[in-house]
């Protein structure tokens, strides 16, 4: 949708400028929003740079990733330590200790653990005490609450994708980076 914007608003602008004089009028776009106009992110919430869902239905991995595409987005990643702290931070500030899956995964290759929305290996190390320990063989989707009765933070452990009642866990779903314009005309 925004591209199409884009698009549109550049080929009216060439209209404008192809029929018009050069020396009255320019166009200049500008990256960002220059004027902070309010934006309607809803049902995203903005937690530091980025906008995250956090559905709160019981879902497996799989039916859990369905409903971040409905909505046009995918299934959090963590790409840096502070993401995940960031996330944490708001669960905690809300009280909130329920699980949520995420995107990682090891159903490629066994024991070998990507972000399934980007394909990149995990660069955090946010495992509980004694994970990922592919229970019982079966254990491939990752999902972060609090894994032992012990445990004081966040972290992260391997659950069944499906076919486990004991693993329909809520789940964070990432919006792609938002990218804004500013459209100026001088004439
Ligand atoms: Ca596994
Ligand atoms: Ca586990």
């Amino acid at each position: 949708m925004l591209k199409h914007t884009v698009l549109t608003i550049a080929l009216l602008a060439c209209l404008v400028v192809n029929s018009t004089s050069y020396d009255k009028y320019a166009i200049n776009f500008y990256p960002g929003n220059r004027n902070d106009e309010p934006a309607n992110t809803e049902p995203f919430i903005k937690i530091n740079d980025g906008y995250y869902y956090f559905g709160m239905d019981g879902s497996n991995w799989y039916v859990a990733y369905e409903k971040c595409r409905a909505l046009k987005s995918e299934l959090v990643t963590f790409d840096t330590a502070e993401e995940f702290e960031a996330i944490a931070n708001y669960l905690k500030a809300r009280g909130d200790k329920n699980s949520y899956w995420t995107s990682g995964n090891d159903l490629g290759r066994e024991g070998t653990y990507n972000w399934f929305t980007t394909g990149q290996k995990f660069t955090i190390s946010k495992w509980a005490p004694g994970q990922p320990d592919n229970y019982k063989g079966l254990e491939h989707c990752i999902h972060m609450g609090y894994i032992w009765k012990s445990s004081t933070d966040f972290e992260l452990d391997d659950r069944p994708c499906s076919n486990d009642k004991n693993s329909l866990f809520h789940y964070i779903c990432e919006a792609p980076q938002q990218e804004t314009i500013s459209l100026v005309v001088w004439k």
